[in-house]
């Protein structure tokens, strides 16, 4: 741990990451400046009113260049771009410039499960975290599932589980976590990193700086991910392989969940057993099989854990059925990979609901994946027209267009052609306020038409 008396600390961006961040180090005794672009409103405004309490200051409207010079130290949020104004100026001037994440990392005492991929993150945290604390642990879920790093810091628990994203590790220097979990890669976020490479290097920093006593848990089944170069012992895994030459490894036989540590073979349970869908909860759950193995527990902790787990909001989640159809919230498929994961893990075809602000990227595998497995489409929303003419060239039958969420679920109820699914495939900002939003309206709309659909059957 840093002695922080008297040090000059500035925050870029008064958000969550900014608020916890500056309040950990004011309680450490910092000289703490937070630099805010915008004008202070809403949470930010509150945000503010509480630091002052604490003796940080806040400016705000602008990054001052005063902001920057005066610091020993810059922590920045994670939103913020390399190619901002105020990250060129910061590095202009020579100045140390680290995400939160970082900072957690050299304060803390627990040791740090991290786990990074375009898809699975917060499932994969959330269970891992669940199978822990389930087994009397203290180990908080935390980083980009929502709860900042240094707020769960701050409690002292047994282990931190970090979901951290690319923009969080591009700003990571030292990190180097004692589990690490990369689960896939696939193009997102482009605009942000400004290439696919940018993005593949970000992830990697995740092994970079890792030791020979620590853990890389990586998907042998994503030929990127597996590729990983670190000094830590590999605990691959994989549902296409039992990984026969590996001491360690979780993976699948005949839809069974076994690992391999210390020389024995383990079966934790089957899918079945398990409260999360699909072939790619699968994969989340052999990272967290892999996780907490390491970390101690044995098959039977880890079993009573992995099937007590249920669906994160809006992966997924089942909601209610209406007239005999069920209805799934998925509002977080925000990228055309995890709407394929979603469409894959029905049995039967499914009445999918998708669109919203396009991410502009390929549509390929997505239209063959609609093809064998969606018996309608329902589309919405910004991406509406691309993503029609992509289905109609790539001969999906049974295309809708609505104008509403509401006029979706009615339509994909009326048509009665397997289970309704919302899984957009797209961000949520031009109907909604974010993804949460989205889910939320979808649950809203299914629990109110279930409620008209009883009351008119009694
Ligand atoms: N800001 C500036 N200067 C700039 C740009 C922005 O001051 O040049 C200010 C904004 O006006 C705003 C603040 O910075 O007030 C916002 O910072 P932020 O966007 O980093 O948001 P936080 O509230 O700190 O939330 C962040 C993560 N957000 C992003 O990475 C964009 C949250 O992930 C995370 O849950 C939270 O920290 C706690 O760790 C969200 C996210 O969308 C869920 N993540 C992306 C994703 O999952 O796809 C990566
Ligand atoms: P993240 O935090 O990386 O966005 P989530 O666990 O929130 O991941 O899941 C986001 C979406 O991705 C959900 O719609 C879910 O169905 C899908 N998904 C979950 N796990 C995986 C995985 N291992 N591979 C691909 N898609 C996944």
């Amino acid at each position: 741990m840093t002695d922080w008396q008297g040090k000059k600390v500035t925050i870029l961006g008064l958000g969550r990451t900014g608020y916890a961040t500056a309040v950990y180090l004011a309680n450490q005794k910092a000289k703490v400046l937070v630099s805010e672009a915008s004008e202070l409103k809403g949470a930010n405004l509150t945000y503010e009113q509480e630091l002052d309490k604490l003796g940080v200051r806040t400016e705000a409207g602008e990054h001052s260049n005063d902001a920057l010079e005066r610091a020993d130290l810059i922590i920045t949020s994670p939103g913020i771009r390399p190619n901002a104004p105020v990250i060129v100026q910061a590095q202009k001037l020579g100045k140390e410039v680290i995400s939160d994440v970082e900072l957690a990392f050299r304060e803390a005492a627990s040791p740090v499960v991290a786990v990074t991929g375009t898809n699975g993150k917060s499932t994969t945290t959330a269970l891992i975290s669940f199978i822990l604390e389930h087994n009397g642990k203290s180990a908080p879920a935390c980083g980009n599932i929502g709860v900042p790093v240094l707020q769960a810091l701050s409690n002292s628990p047994d282990y931190l589980i970090i979901e951290v994203s690319s923009y969080q590790l591009y700003y990571c220097r030292q990190f180097a976590p004692q589990v690490a979990i990369w689960l896939n890669l696939t193009p997102d976020h482009l605009d942000w990193h400004g290439n696919l490479e940018a993005y593949i290097e970000a992830k990697q920093k995740l092994f970079a700086k890792q030791t020979k006593d620590q853990f890389a848990v990586l998907n042998m089944d994503d030929k990127i991910v597996a590729s990983t170069k670190t000094k830590a012992k590999i605990f691959p895994f994989s549902l296409q392989s039992n990984l026969p030459n590996q001491p360690e490894a979780a993976y699948m036989c005949e839809e069974n969940l076994y690992y391999r540590f210390k020389g024995q073979e383990h079966m934790v349970c089957s899918a079945a057993q398990m409260q999360i869908i699909g072939r790619h909860n699968w994969e989340n759950a052999l990272a967290a099989i892999a996780a907490t193995c390491v970390l101690g527990l044995d098959k039977t902790q880890i079993a009573d854990g992995l099937t007590k787990f249920k669906a994160l909001e809006h992966r997924l989640e089942y909601v209610d059925t209406i007239d005999g159809v069920p209805c799934y919230n998925d509002s977080k498929a925000t990228n055309t990979d995890s709407a394929i994961k979603a469409l894959q893990s029905f049995k039967e075809k499914i009445v999918l609901i998708a669109g919203g602000r396009d991410k502009g990227t390929d549509l390929k595998d997505f239209v063959n994946c609609v093809r064998n497995h969606a018996a309608a489409v329902i589309l919405l929303g910004e991406a509406k027209e691309r993503f029609y003419k992509a289905f109609q060239e790539g001969g999906v039958k049974n295309l809708y267009s609505a104008h509403s969420l509401e006029e979706a679920v009615v339509l994909g109820v009326k048509l009665k052609a397997g289970p309704v699914v919302l899984s957009p495939a797209c961000a949520s900002f031009d109907m909604f306020r974010d993804f949460e939003d989205r889910g939320n309206v979808f649950k809203d709309i299914v629990r109110s038409r279930c409620a008209k659909v009883a009351t008119s059957h009694s």
